[in-house]
């Protein structure tokens, strides 16, 4: 990758422009840094208006040889990956290329044992312990497809994703520890699988040694699998095309999509973005606080940096536990060069004692990233005066599950920064901002719709099983382009700003939750009749839920109304996940509505944000004394 580093301000503009006028050869020479086991035929074959994309046509790769092996002949002893256990008490552990080899090889061949081949969809519900990033490599070796999903998901939300890619198998622990919490994940797997008939086998990690119960014929533990395999694993040679993971993401309206990435393409993607985007050198330690079941931990925990033969930190806590001076205390423990959080992290940690920063020496600190959600100019200068001692660039990266990388960022001692700004576009990403009448806008100081009008390589290639809803969520709102659904600003400088969604999707402590499963959950409590959720803004998580629920009988009292709150929350709980539950509901007689039938949202986010002044026209309403009445109603 080091040829492929930019290094300078006139090198990011001159490589942008080779990028946008020879994007084939500007690809093929980052391309050209992997091992190819044959070359490509066509560097892209791609159409924006059926949403058909193709990188590296014809070329046979395999993503885990060029994230490990290739490593080992002149770097098998450096740290690959340090595990950091959620007590601070238990040991870290440093695992070397060599060693991730022999773990990889072996998890390989007990998916192999097990029935599982190319193309076979394996889901893998893990906490953050080195098994997960092991699993999800050893799937890319053989061709199996990993479709990941984050382990504070309920039951019901785990089997809808194990139903909709039907997964032959599930990898997952006995249990898991998150901060003073232990998550019984064999228990909600367990639960999931009632009505899953794709599952064959599910193979167990001992992690917390919790009871558990192990199903004849179907349950079986690692340890014991590992046992009778070898650790030796060829790579399979794949092509470029060939699908590596699926990933859920929130839709705004219906279930979850399912996010299609494929080999080649995201391989080089996600490796060039991370050295770039963090301009990694090579005895840098790196350490991304995501978890690997949302994309941020597929492609800067997992594949980016050991694409790069990088170090990279996982860590298995919370940033409160055991108190809030974790993430500082690991950062000097591991002598971390880069980090990268969410904005939700950094303004919890910002409201309390700055004693807790300062107990610890964060001088190896050269870079900070953020992602997730929209970082407000507070959160940004806490960050880069208390955290990067105001030495350390902040990288604020916007990016999403659909694109597999990082596109606007900046680069950091090389492109300037700019407090809640994630400023410019990587090399061969062409952004635009598109107005109401779907036309482009041109020049600065505007705002509107982000777009991106080329294809780049990480772009998802479809939904799983359903490419219409593909083109219809993506590509039919501005044809020709790919609509991201986020609304953006860019400035005199031509620098971009992300000011949030444009749809029914709301980020809460930077989790994507679309309002309609979560309306759908509420709905099916016996006394609820409608409901409706908006976002309102929230200090700490960037924005909370708001629910205005319709019930048939009113409570009669305080304490019948609380029930009915814990109700509605418990129901989330099970069939979205805690995450989901509502800081807020109102009990309301009716929603207001267009003729149409469609709920004003608008109207009830002005509501729940305390900014009634400017309304709009509620007159072509079907029920606008409604609007009134939930205006001075009490919650
Ligand atoms: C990487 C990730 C995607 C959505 C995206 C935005 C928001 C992400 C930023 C951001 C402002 C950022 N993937 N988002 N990064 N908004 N500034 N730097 O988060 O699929 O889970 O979410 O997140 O709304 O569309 S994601």
């Amino acid at each position: 990758m080091e040829n492929a580093l930019i290094k300078s301000e006139s090198d990011y503009t001159n490589k942008y422009k080779q990028s946008t006028e020879n994007p084939e050869r500007f690809w093929a020479e980052i391309a050209d840094n992997f091992t190819w086991f044959k070359k490509w035929d066509n560097v892209y074959k791609c159409n924006m208006k059926s949403a058909d994309f193709k990188w590296f046509e014809g070329a046979k790769t395999n993503i885990s040889f060029n994230c490990i092996d290739r490593h080992l002949e002149n770097k098998g002893d450096k740290t690959a990956i340090i595990f950091e256990p959620n007590n601070p008490n238990e040991e870290a552990k440093h695992i070397s290329f060599k060693e991730l080899h022999h773990e990889v090889c072996k998890m390989a061949n007990v998916l192999l044992n097990n029935g599982i081949k190319k193309g076979d969809r394996v889901c893998i519900y893990l906490p953050m312990i080195p098994e997960l990033a092991i699993t999800v490599l050893a799937c890319a070796r053989i061709g199996a497809i990993h479709s990941v999903v984050f382990a504070g998901f309920s039951s019901l939300a785990l089997a809808t994703r194990i139903q909709d890619c039907s997964c032959k198998t599930v990898i997952t622990s006995d249990g898991g520890y998150r901060g003073a919490k232990t998550l019984n994940l064999k228990k909600i797997v367990d639960n999931a699988l009632t009505d899953c008939k794709s599952i064959e086998s599910v193979i167990v990690v001992k992690r917390t040694n919790e009871d558990v119960n192990m199903q004849n014929n179907r349950d079986l533990w690692l340890h014991e699998e590992l046992e009778k395999v070898s650790s030796t694993c060829e790579a399979a040679i794949l092509d470029s095309e060939d699908p590596l993971f699926i990933l859920y993401t929130s839709g705004s309206t219906g279930k979850p999509k399912g996010m299609m990435h494929t080999t080649g393409g995201y391989m080089v993607y996600s490796a060039y973005t991370f050295k770039n985007v963090f301009q990694y050198q090579e005895n840098d330690v790196y350490w991304c606080t995501a978890d690997i079941g949302w994309i941020t931990g597929h492609s800067y925990i997992v594949y980016g940096p050991l694409l790069n033969g990088a170090t990279t930190v996982m860590f298995e806590g919370v940033p409160s536990y055991p108190d809030f001076g974790r993430f500082w205390e690991v950062v000097q423990k591991h002598k971390v060069n880069q980090f990268y959080t969410a904005p939700t992290a950094i303004r919890a940690l910002a409201k309390e004692s700055l004693d807790w920063v300062k107990k610890h020496n964060l001088s190896s600190l050269k870079v900070l990233g953020s992602v997730g959600e929209p970082i407000n100019e507070e959160a940004w200068n806490w960050y880069n005066e208390n955290i990067g001692n105001s030495k350390c660039p902040i990288v604020d990266t916007w990016w999403q599950t659909e694109t597999g990388g990082i596109l606007i960022s900046p680069l950091p001692n090389i492109t300037k920064t700019k407090p809640a700004f994630a400023t410019l576009p990587l090399p061969g990403v062409q952004p635009c901002l598109m107005d109401e009448n779907k036309k482009e806008l041109h020049g600065n100081n505007v705002s509107g719709s982000l777009c991106i009008k080329f294809p780049w390589p990480s772009v998802a290639r479809t939904i799983w099983g359903n490419h219409q809803r593909y083109l219809e969520t993506y590509f039919s709102a501005y044809p020709g382009y790919y609509f991201t659904g986020d609304g953006a600003l860019r400035d005199e400088d031509g620098f971009y700003r992300i000011t949030g969604r444009m749809d029914d999707v709301i980020i809460v402590s930077g989790h994507n939750l679309g309002t309609a499963p979560i309306e759908e959950a509420i709905n099916e409590h016996e006394n609820i009749a409608e409901s409706a959720i908006v976002g309102y803004p929230h200090d700490i998580k960037g924005n909370a839920l708001y629910g205005y629920v319709i019930v048939k009988n009113n409570p009669n009292n305080e304490e019948e109304a609380l029930h009915l709150r814990n109700d509605i929350n418990a129901l989330i709980t099970k069939q979205v996940g805690a995450i989901a539950k509502l800081d807020k509901i109102q009990f309301v007689s009716g929603l207001p509505k267009t003729r149409s039938g469609k709920i004003m949202r608008r109207i009830l986010r002005k509501i729940a944000e305390g900014d009634v002044s400017n309304l709009g026209d509620t007159s072509t309403l079907l029920n606008p004394e409604i609007v009134d009445e939930i205006q001075n109603g009490k919650i």
